[in-house]
């Protein structure tokens, strides 16, 4: 049978994203729109964990969720953790407007990091991590994609996220990254997994 994964998501575009990558593992998505909460806090780690736990007491089966960020090095990180309020609030013509004095491309780094919180139970959640340096652009670039990636090229590429395809994008992103090692767990783990989801039936 098919690996099939639950993955807990309000935005599309993740999930687009994560089949693109699970694809290559013959794993399949399957999305569930539950909120999840988020607590605040400076580790996405802590917040991604916290949020599988809870949207696995509601669905009672494994159940994954994501959160990412994106951390501009002279700006101390920020938006980071909060990267979601942020670009509904300030967007990108914001976060340029605050990088406007830093005119070299050294002083416009910036990494996005995305974690992966995989719940098997309410006590055992297994966490992937995919980190991708890179630096704002000087300026909104590309129709594709969604949140910042007009405004970020990754290292290795002249172009932002959002001038790239699909799976490109996944090549170098942070998300491509902690899902290809969510998939190759999950192919090594196969046994695990049809125990913990025979269980929470
Ligand atoms: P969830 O339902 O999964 O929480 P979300 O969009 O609220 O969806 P996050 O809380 O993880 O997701 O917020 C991350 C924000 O960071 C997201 O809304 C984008 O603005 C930005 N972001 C994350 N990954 C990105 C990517 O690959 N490209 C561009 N922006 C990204």
């Amino acid at each position: 049978m098919a690996l099939e994964v639950l993955f807990a998501t309000t935005n599309i575009n993740k999930i687009r994203e994560a089949e693109a990558v699970l694809k290559e593992f013959g794993v399949r998505v399957k999305p569930i729109a539950v909120t999840k909460i988020e607590i605040q806090h400076n580790s996405l780690e802590e917040i991604a964990r916290f949020a599988a736990i809870q949207v696995y007491t509601k669905v009672r089966t494994p159940v994954a969720v994501e959160d990412s960020g994106l951390f501009i090095e002279k700006l101390n990180g920020f938006p980071g953790p909060y990267s979601s309020y942020v670009y509904k609030t300030i967007g990108l013509k914001g976060i340029l407007k605050l990088l406007e004095d830093y005119k070299d491309w050294e002083s416009r780094k910036a990494t996005f990091i995305a974690v992966i919180a995989y719940a098997l139970s309410e006590n055992n959640v297994v966490v992937f991590k995919g980190v991708t340096e890179g630096h704002i652009s000087f300026e909104i670039r590309g129709g594709g994609g969604f949140g910042y990636d007009p405004i970020f090229i990754p290292q290795g590429s002249i172009r932002t996220f959002a001038e790239m395809s699909i799976e490109e994008k996944s090549f170098y992103s942070h998300r491509g990254k902690a899902f290809r090692a969510f998939g190759e767990w999950l192919i090594k783990n196969s046994d695990i997994l049809s125990k913990a989801k025979e269980k929470s039936l």
